[in-house]
């Protein structure tokens, strides 16, 4: 949106009538008007684009509204920065926060067309990898919730995170294509286009009798064109802005080299620009270290800089302000380098000294750290960091020395203290160090749990928390309870709001009060009633994507995120594979019926997370074909997990898994959407899981395992797999089956590397955790049996999970790091 005012006094359209007849005749008009299609022959796609025209102009009049107020006032604003924003589908949430859903249902029926079935049309914008990138999209909804005026930047990825295709087992990953049929919810924004420079020289202007200047001449340059999307927060109160930027060449054709013949040489320029924004990098805590995503996260962070600076401008007349106008957060390290290049921007193009510029960028910035795991710490070789971005190298190294003299002069830091809080990482290649740059250039520096921000300050950060030990501080990640439950989970939700009333709706945290209904035994027979319909949903999903059946009654024990080894996918597999031994050779005992679902994608180098849903789908085949096995267990692999899926997986959990290595996942939030859902968690003394445990009750959660200290302690005292696994019969004949080929019979050395990793190593303390893990499980059946017992833990899992509302994270940013 354009902030300036227009000096004379124009008439605003009169605000949309949101009366069903009203919505149904404009559908129509859209349809007719804007997608050129008659109704008699409108496909169900076409209805969908005239049926979120039809909404977007309802977000625009408070969207013009929203950016008016923050003008007016000369409020703070809030920019996010960030590589990733995993969204989901916009229109449920859209209009479900508009206050439409009733009014657009009765107008869609009036022309014969199903709302469910046109929202289920929408693809996913899956502009992000996983926890990370949803953190972004909830904190964006919740932004306008609370009424900050808030602007998302990222990237406008042509393709988002692959498709996952399974091929007999093994995952493929195919390209996604969700601009395909056109993004209604996008505005170009062609006024809002900045030069993006890269490589060249810089030259070094006067130095005698005045400061020298610094002009960078970039060899290359790329235009940055602005996308925008309406992002409404709870009962539209609010609209801000997600700012994605898309590349484009300066010229899009060099006409001289297609007339001379040459016509794939006329276009290599512009096809290096677009590239740099076709495809988000699929790397989840992985290590993306290749030079098209250094262009990535320069290009997105200047185009965002440039256009904050410019902004900031128009209303104010230099930037000695600027700390108290506008807050930029990094999530993570991905948009750092954004710290250079305010810099080069204060000093360079706008004139500032140097120290002047540095208080103004260190007022400004803050940055969140989403992951201890070493080899996810971005860095970048500085022969290539200097290639691509020569003046960014020089000021590195400007702030580098302050900062250093000042450690060595105010602090007496050691060589050892020294290096390890220098922007350049000495040892064997020379490189540039995101995580130093991002905490040296902020003034305030959050983890996303209280462990995982107890974990910063004595592993990477230590040296740098000595130095400025105020900056350091916790944010709690959270989730935002309109698409995590009112939007999942319309049942339960109904049965809340005839249990409670409605406050929870606007204040979370009024969730307590289903408390007292935890132990009556009306409200528990209805609240399994409705967890057994979201079964039912799902087993229907299941069934017809896969054909396979499933028997709703079963305890449904769900897995889905990310696969990686330090979330120990494969200890929940080898798990069911010793109680898969375990039912055939005790048929005589009360097995508790169990359907084990796991969902999620593998970075495509991944070579062992790749190979770990190779083996879930193996075993699952295996089992499930059992006749020994009775229907007692199943094990399913839903392929392509995304946004989507876990809307209908996660109102459907009895069981949510929960079980990385502890000290390993710095928050998790998908362990706090299962249990606002009703879900009973088993899970690791690990992220947000210590506070979860804190607020739902150590009675209503199943904790098992080393806690993080242990972890360390195992570690540094030489950890010896082999020795527990030789003492533990369960585990060594289920880590026997699978390595010999039980359930790969066509190729049966195919997870001997994978067992042979746990067997010499196990950085992941598989076996350390295994005989606690299912003890624990068993546990967890003996509760099942007894469903007063279950349904009690589950109903007051849901009645104190209110806190972990992202609305109360955020709130927490605004008052003590953005001070909004
Ligand atoms: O960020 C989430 C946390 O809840 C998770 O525990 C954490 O694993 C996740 C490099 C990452 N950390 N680091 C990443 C993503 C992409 C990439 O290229 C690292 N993601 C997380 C939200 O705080």
């Amino acid at each position: 949106m354009n902030d300036s005012l227009p000096a004379v006094e124009i008439p605003q359209p009169s605000p949309r009538s949101t009366r069903p007849e009203i919505l149904a005749s404009e559908i129509i008009e859209r349809l007719t008007y804007r997608i050129g299609k008659d109704a008699k022959v409108a496909k169900p796609h076409d209805w969908l684009t005239a049926a979120i025209l039809v909404v977007r102009d309802r977000i625009i009049d408070r969207w013009m509204d929203s950016t008016r107020r923050v003008y007016e006032k000369g409020d703070k604003r809030v920019y996010y920065l960030s590589l990733e924003f995993l969204i989901g589908r916009l229109m449920r949430d859209a209009v479900s926060n508009l206050g439409l859903m009733n009014e657009l249902r009765d107008a869609l029926a009036s022309l014969g067309v199903d709302f469910d079935v046109i929202a289920g049309l929408e693809p996913d914008a899956a502009l992000g990898n996983g926890g990370l990138g949803r953190l972004a999209a909830c904190f964006m909804e919740s932004m306008a919730t609370v009424d900050i005026p808030a602007y998302g930047y990222g990237i406008r990825y042509v393709h988002g995170l692959f498709r996952q295709q399974m091929a007999d087992g093994w995952q493929v990953e195919l390209p996604e294509t969700w601009l395909a049929h056109g993004n209604p919810w996008e505005f170009e924004r062609r006024e809002s286009s900045y030069e993006i420079g890269f490589g060249g020289s810089v030259e070094t202007i006067g130095g005698y009798d005045e400061p020298p200047r610094y002009v960078w001449k970039p060899a290359e340059r790329v235009i940055a064109t602005a996308y925008d999307t309406p992002v409404v927060g709870w009962r539209a109160q609010r609209v801000n802005t997600l700012r994605l930027w898309s590349a484009q060449p300066i010229d899009p054709i060099l006409l001289d080299a297609f007339n001379a013949g040459d016509h794939i040489g006329a276009l290599r320029e512009s096809n290096k620009a677009e590239a740099l924004t076709r495809v988000l990098y699929p790397a989840d805590a992985n290590p993306a270290g290749q030079e098209l995503r250094l262009r990535q996260e320069y290009f997105f962070s200047s185009a965002s800089l440039q256009d904050i600076l410019r902004r900031h401008l128009q209303q104010y007349p230099d930037f000695s302000n600027l700390p108290d106008k506008v807050a930029i957060q990094l999530n993570d390290t991905h948009p750092a380098v954004s710290i250079g290049e305010m810099m080069r921007l204060l000093t360079d193009v706008h004139g500032l000294e140097f120290d002047e510029a540095w208080e103004i960028t260190r007022g400004t910035f803050s940055y969140t750290n989403h992951t201890l795991l070493p080899e996810a710490l971005e860095s970048w070789p500085v022969p290539l960091f200097e290639r691509l971005l020569p003046r960014h190298m020089q000021i590195v190294y400007a702030i580098n020395a302050k900062i250093l003299v000042e450690a060595r002069k105010a602090k007496n830091f050691s060589d050892q203290q020294i290096r390890a809080i220098s922007l350049i990482d000495e040892n064997g290649d020379r490189r540039v160090r995101m995580g130093n740059l991002a905490f040296i250039g902020s003034h305030s520096i959050n983890g996303v749990s209280a462990l995982h921000t107890d974990l910063m300050k004595v592993t990477v950060f230590s040296d740098l928390h000595t130095l400025y030990p105020d900056r350091i501080n916790n944010k709690t990640n959270g989730i935002t309870p309109r698409r995590w439950l009112m939007q999942c989970n319309p049942a339960l939700t109904s049965l809340i709001r005839e249990a409670i009333g409605d406050k929870f709706l606007d204040d979370t945290e009024a969730l307590h009060a289903l408390d007292t209904f935890a132990d009556d035994a009306a409200f528990q027979e209805k609240f399994a009633a409705v967890k057994r319909e979201n079964k039912v949903q799902l087993a229907h999903l299941v069934g017809s994507r896969m054909g396979v059946r499933l028997d709703p009654s079963a305890m449904f024990d769900i897995q889905i995120k990310r696969i990686h080894e330090y979330k120990r996918q494969l200890l929940n597999i080898v798990e069911a594979v010793a109680l898969y031994d375990q039912i055939r050779s005790h048929p005589e005992l009360d097995w508790v019926p169990r359907v084990k679902l796991f969902a999620g994608k593998a970075a495509p180098s991944y070579h062992n997370a790749k190979l770990i849903i190779k083996l879930a789908n193996d075993v699952a085949r295996v089992i499930n074909n059992d006749p020994a096995v009775r229907g007692l267990l199943k094990v399913v692999f839903v392929p392509n997990y995304n946004v989507s899926l876990a809307e209908v997986m996660v109102p459907a959990a009895d069981l949510s898994e929960q079980i990385s290595t502890a000290g390993m996942e710095a928050s998790g939030t998908g362990n706090m959407k299962f249990a606002l859902n009703g879900a009973l968690t088993i899970g690791t003394l690990d992220g947000a899981n210590v506070e979860m445990r804190d607020h739902v009750g150590a009675d209503n959660i199943v904790i098992f395992g080393l806690t993080a200290e242990e972890v360390a302690q195992a570690r540094a005292d030489g950890h010896e797999p082999r020795a527990i696994i030789e003492k533990s019969k369960e585990l060594s004949q289920a880590l026997d089956a699978i390595a010999s080929g039980v359930f790969s019979p066509d190729d049966r050395s195919r997870f001997t590397g994978l067992i042979d990793g746990i067997y010499n190593h196990d950085w992941f303390m598989l076996t350390a955790d295994f005989d606690a893990y299912a003890a624990a499980q068993r546990t967890v059946d003996q509760i099942w049996t007894d469903p007063k017992s279950w349904y009690s833990k589950t109903i007051r899992n849901t009645a104190r999970m209110g806190w972990f509302s992202s609305d109360r994270t955020i709130r927490q940013y605004a008052s003590e790091i953005w001070r909004a």
